[in-house]
């Protein structure tokens, strides 16, 4: 068997890989581990930057994003009982859009099987092989059978814990790691959002941030224990703690409904240095994680496939490996400054685990500050909607 560029799973990554390189002309296979159901079903971000937007609505896999998503012109913040807003469409020109990144899987899925193209599930044993020659090959388990993918490229983009990264050979690889000492633990309820905006919260017993998915469902996260396990947590504490930590003194509170998900999320920074060897590239989660306080995770995995493919399109118009060679290089630039960002929105609005007082008044200095200077409103407003792609679009697309 054989293709140009096999991609090892299928979340935001390798789906949107995979269809930018249609666009672009260019064969591929996806090969994801995990049952169709379960890609579809997992919960995860909720926040999409512009440009993944843009993306979408003109590479044909928007529509239902521009009826169901939600466009949000900008943030509250949360503090010492009172509840102030960022306003991202007045600092920066832009707003964000709140949109499941299970529905984002759902449309590239279905554009993905409308088209017939290749995409397998419940995929076994993925390794890779002879990532520094011309011809690396993909083995694997299907349906009983043992397979070879023959193919150009690799574009490993199977997130945190796949095969892809362990690939590289360790004397090549830099990993810089930080992990934090808490936990999210989020929930899913049906509740009709009492804010049309996000909030964020820092409260002395810990972060909150209230969420949404549609106009009946509410998502929302609060700070736990790192090492907490999600018995210790019967509906009713978690309703009582979000309402200490999110309510503010004008009488704003989220309304309270029945919890149908619940899942705890460690936090964590981590880059892998370089994100290319030989003919194997990482993308997404398999190259670097944000802690999610920031909603960066899944923008940055677009980010990347969208060099990577434009790379790719080089390559195959006769431009030789030139452009990819640079994949690196132009990826972690933007990557870097998300984990700046991440890093610094997740210490501001956490209590910290040996917390101090003087830790927390601080805190509370600097959002009072972030939220009333016109510099660091545009600062954050300027992150939070996504700094600027300079990557053009696949030919043909308007
Ligand atoms: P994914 O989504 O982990 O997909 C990797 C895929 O690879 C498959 N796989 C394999 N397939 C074949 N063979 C193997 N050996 C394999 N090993 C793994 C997996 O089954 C999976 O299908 O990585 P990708 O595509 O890079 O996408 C990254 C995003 O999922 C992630 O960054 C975001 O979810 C992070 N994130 C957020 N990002 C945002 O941009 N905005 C947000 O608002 C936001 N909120 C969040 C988040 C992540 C959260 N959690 C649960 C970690 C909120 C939370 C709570
Ligand atoms: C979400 O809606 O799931 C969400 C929103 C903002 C974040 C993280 C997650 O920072």
């Amino acid at each position: 068997m054989k293709t140009q560029v096999a991609i090892i799973g299928a979340g935001p990554a390798g789906l949107m890989l995979g269809h930018l390189l249609e666009l672009y002309g260019i064969d591929s296979v996806i090969l994801e581990n995990r049952s169709k159901e379960y890609v579809i079903d997992r919960v995860r971000a909720g926040v999409l930057e512009q440009h993944v937007v843009d993306l979408m609505v003109r590479t044909g896999v928007g529509s239902r994003l521009m009826k169901e998503g939600l466009r949000h012109e900008g943030v509250h913040i949360a503090f010492g009982g009172t509840r102030r807003r960022i306003d991202f469409v007045e600092h920066t020109g832009k707003a964000i859009w709140v949109y499941g990144q299970n529905e984002v899987v759902l449309d590239l899925i279905d554009a993905r099987e409308a088209q017939g193209l290749p995409l397998h599930f419940e995929v076994e044993g993925v390794a890779v092989h002879d990532i520094d020659s011309e011809h690396p090959s993909v083995t694997y388990r299907h349906e009983g059978a043992e397979f070879r993918l023959q193919a150009d490229f690799i574009a490993g983009c199977d997130g945190f814990h796949g095969i892809s990264r362990p690939a590289f050979p360790s004397e090549l690889l830099r990993g810089f790691e930080r992990v934090y000492p808490f936990a999210w633990l989020g929930i899913l309820a049906h509740a009709a959002p009492s804010s049309e905006e996000l909030v964020y919260s820092l409260h002395e017993r810990g972060f909150a941030l209230f969420s949404m998915r549609t106009p009946e469902i509410t998502r929302l996260y609060l700070q736990c224990a790192v090492d907490d396990d999600i018995a210790n947590w019967p509906d009713e504490r978690i309703w009582s703690e979000l309402q200490v930590r999110l309510g503010t003194s004008d009488g704003w509170r989220p309304n309270e409904g029945e919890i149908f998900q619940k899942s705890l999320t460690p936090m964590r920074s981590f880059v892998a240095e370089p994100m290319q060897c030989g003919r194997l590239f990482l993308a997404g989660d398999a190259a670097h994680i944000v802690p999610p306080t920031g909603a960066k995770g899944l923008n940055l995995a677009v980010a990347d496939v969208r060099v990577l493919a434009h790379g790719l399109s080089a390559f195959y118009d006769g431009a030789g490996e030139r452009v990819l060679r640079g994949y690196s290089e132009t990826c972690l630039g933007r990557i870097w400054k998300a984990q700046r960002f991440s890093w610094w929105m997740t210490q501001m609005l956490h209590r910290q685990s040996e917390s101090v007082d003087f830790d927390l008044r601080r805190q509370m200095a600097e959002l009072d500050y972030v939220t009333s200077s016109k510099a660091a409103m545009t600062s954050l407003a300027e992150n939070y909607v996504g700094l600027d792609l300079d990557i053009p679009m696949p030919r043909g697309v308007e």
